[in-house]
């Protein structure tokens, strides 16, 4: 329930049939989805998100101690928004090696990280040991780790470079250490987009069939959605639509990230970056039209940390975590520091009023930070 005044605003601006559906916790339509998107009155918008968002996690904002492992930057996709990739031989292209993962995973400094976030390019150079390789040399190191590795676009590498069938694949990769896969490579899950910035990437409908195969081998995933670009409303709508389909088909999402695109360095360039009521908005929609999805994260990384800080009274209830080092919205012109302190986090959360927690990767509660 909100105050009398602020239902007020929400009926003058033309949500109140929204606003009855989210108090008695209805599913929105795709047209609901883009009247919010095109509301002149985000305050409302953000109003009737958290409302959802302290259903769903009362006052924790979470967060968790994690590092990334950019493992390669080689990739043969050339997507429009990437700043990210190199081609073979390009000056600065890398690919780590086991014995540099190795070492890199076992610096004093991720002493208390609980979770590797590991991805790359698509480098059509790497066989499929490399792989499994790669997940058991970060083991090795850090044996209480969890991995966290993999988009749907290198899984369905990994597929194709395999002599094993796709679930005996996963198994493989599961018995090296495997426990769950991040979210990227849905940009926008619609055809059109598809088509115009990245189809040498796998196509929408292979994204959602790699995540159902993945839920289906019981390995939980989380799920991106690249804004700010040429997408229109209407298609980020319909890509949450797809999200929420297949959610409710297998529970396997932990959490819906939105990924605000930076420009610097891509061949979109000409493109501004979002604003943040851009922000603001895309986090708001997403929460009160994925009511299916628990957790809806606030990457600090791409939003920056104040405005992640308002979005957790938007709809956001999830800060990601320290992170310790990130390339891909770095080579695009983010400006964020590489690594956020727990010390940090706890302070940032704290300066909300929100109730700090530090979670692990399935969202068990670790430690809660009570005043
Ligand atoms: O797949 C590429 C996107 C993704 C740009 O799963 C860009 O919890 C902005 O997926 N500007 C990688 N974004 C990051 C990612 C992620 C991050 C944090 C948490 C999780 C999670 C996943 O970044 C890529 C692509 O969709 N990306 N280029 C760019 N210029
Ligand atoms: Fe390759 Fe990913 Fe960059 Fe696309 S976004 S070019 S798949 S690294």
């Amino acid at each position: 329930m909100l105050a009398r005044f602020q239902e007020d605003r929400i009926y003058k601006a033309g949500l109140g049939s929204i606003y009855k559906k989210t108090l008695e916790a209805q599913r929105l339509t795709a047209e609901e989805g883009v009247i919010l998107y095109e509301s002149r009155d985000p305050l409302s918008v953000g109003a009737m998100a958290n409302i959802i968002r302290e259903r769903k996690n009362g006052n924790f904002a979470w967060f968790n101690q994690n590092m990334r492992i950019d493992y390669t930057n080689i990739c043969d996709k050339r997507c429009e928004f990437c700043a990210f990739s190199r081609a073979s031989g390009d000056t600065g292209a890398y690919t780590l090696s086991p014995e540099e993962i190795e070492s890199f995973a076992s610096q004093p400094e991720h002493d208390g990280v609980t979770e590797a976030h590991i991805v790359g390019g698509v480098n059509p150079g790497l066989p499929f040991d490399y792989y499994l390789e790669l997940l058991r040399t970060v083991k090795r190191a850090r044996p209480a780790i969890h991995l966290k590795a993999f988009t749907m676009v290198e899984i369905d590498q990994i597929i194709n470079l395999s002599p094993l069938s796709p679930p005996e694949t996963m198994d493989a990769l599961i018995d090296a250490g495997l426990d769950s896969c991040p979210g990227g490579g849905a940009e926008i899950l619609c055809e059109r987009i598809h088509r115009t910035l990245c189809q040498r990437k796998i196509p929408p409908e292979r994204w959602l069939e790699l995540q159902r195969m993945v839920h289906r081998r019981g390995l939980r995933t989380t799920a991106t959605m690249l804004y700010g670009h040429i997408e229109t409303a209407a298609e980020r709508v319909e890509h949450m639509i797809k999200l929420r389909q297949l959610q409710d088909e297998t529970g396997g999402f932990l959490a819906f990230v939105p990924l605000a695109f930076h420009p610097l360095n891509t061949r979109l360039s000409h493109i501004s970056f979002p604003t943040a009521l851009d922000d603001l908005m895309n986090i708001a929609v997403a929460r009160l039209m994925l009511d299916n999805f628990n957790h809806i994260k606030a990457y600090w990384i791409m939003l920056t940390p104040s405005v992640s800080q308002i979005s957790l009274s938007y709809g956001a209830d999830d800060m990601d975590g320290t992170i310790m080092r990130e390339t891909i919205a770095h080579e695009a012109g983010a400006r964020t520091p590489p690594m956020l302190s727990v010390e940090r986090l706890v302070a940032l959360i704290r300066e909300t009023g929100r109730t700090p927690a530090e979670r692990d990767s399935i969202y068990n509660p670790v430690r809660v930070y009570n005043a």
